[in-house]
């Protein structure tokens, strides 16, 4: 499940830039860990046409009545647990044979519908889902479905490709800012479009930098998220006090969906949590110039580099050559 604040945020940021971390595979295909270690995301096959239907339908039943205000929404957002819990173990159960035909070795944590009203205001800002596991011992993902075929026009998600923790480590909470924080317009223009069909999923690593653009159709954009992480992986969340301290707490498995007035919640001393460890943290926001060109260099090692011009790929052959 996407786990993002939209407000204030500092990261950690490791300025070797790349980190010898490797979490164990989640993936039971090695070809797909591999792009997914490479990229930080990828897209795959995942719902039937019957299984889009059934979410639909159980998101026409959820919601009998659509909010006026034309926001980003993530169920998640809500503040009746019980509303939240039905709503992800209903999605989990369609979810679970393509879990089972994906992933090994692994745990889910809750799934959401997220929903976007036709608007052209609804983007929702460039960030990266909160450190929920270790990330240097183990993994979480979001598999993102949309429920219809997203375009240039409806809401499509857009990722920074090797943005990711192995990649470049960061810590994300709601009392941290962004490492990128700053430059948001800059981390934008790096990031790509990822179009895919109603019940394909893009597999994000929580670390990844995404966003999405406003729905400007005439259509609901509704779609899924659901969250995977390594098994028996402890749940985390990390709070950093107004003197600088950052606090780390173990969380029940569940403290997703428990936040029970989330808009003010998120930004408190977690009271589910068992604090075991205390640290000094500086927030190490990387100053916009050397960012910009450490994100390029990140997609290009992902395989997203530059297209050449046909001068360029002159100048690439007469290199290699020489
Ligand atoms: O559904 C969307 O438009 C984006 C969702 C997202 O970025 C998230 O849940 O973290």
């Amino acid at each position: 499940m996407g786990h993002s604040n939209r407000k204030a945020s500092k990261n950690f940021y490791n300025s070797s830039g790349s980190t010898s971390y490797m979490a164990p595979s989640i993936f039971k295909d090695p070809v797909q860990q591999a792009k997914f270690d490479k990229q930080g995301f990828l897209v795959a096959k995942f719902l039937d046409e019957t299984e889009v239907t059934q979410l639909n339908d159980l998101f026409d039943e959820i919601h009998p009545v659509l909010p006026d205000d034309r926001g980003f929404v993530s169920d998640s957002y809500s503040n009746d647990f019980d509303f939240k819990k039905n709503a992800s173990d209903r999605i989990v159960a369609i979810l679970t044979k393509h879990f089972e035909r994906l992933f090994i070795n692994y745990q889910t944590f809750g799934a959401s519908f997220l929903y976007k009203m036709p608007s052209k205001n609804n983007e929702l800002g460039v960030h990266q889902d909160w450190t929920i596991v270790d990330e240097e011992k183990f993994v979480a993902l979001n598999c993102w479905i949309p429920l219809i075929d997203v375009n240039k026009e409806n809401g499509a998600l857009h990722v920074l490709p090797g943005s990711h923790y192995s990649k470049i480590a960061s810590l994300r909470s709601p009392t941290i800012p962004f490492f990128f924080t700053g430059s948001e317009k800059d981390v934008i223009d790096s990031c790509i479009p990822v179009y895919v069909k109603a019940g394909e999923a893009i597999i994000l690593n929580q670390s990844v930098i995404h966003y999405s653009t406003p729905n400007h159709s005439v259509r609901i954009r509704k779609a899924i998220t659901a969250g995977v992480k390594t098994k028996e992986a402890p749940m985390i969340f990390h709070y950093k006090s107004p003197e600088g301290q950052l606090e780390k707490f173990e969380m029940p498995e569940d403290f997703l969906l428990r936040f029970e007035n989330f808009a003010t919640s998120i930004f408190e001393k977690p009271v589910l949590g068992k604090l075991f460890a205390t640290e000094k943290f500086e927030n190490p926001i990387i100053e916009k110039e050397k960012l910009t060109k450490k994100l390029e260099k990140l997609k290009e090692n992902a395989g997203f580099g530059p297209e050449l011009s046909f001068m360029g790929r002159i100048r690439a052959v007469l290199n290699k050559a020489s």
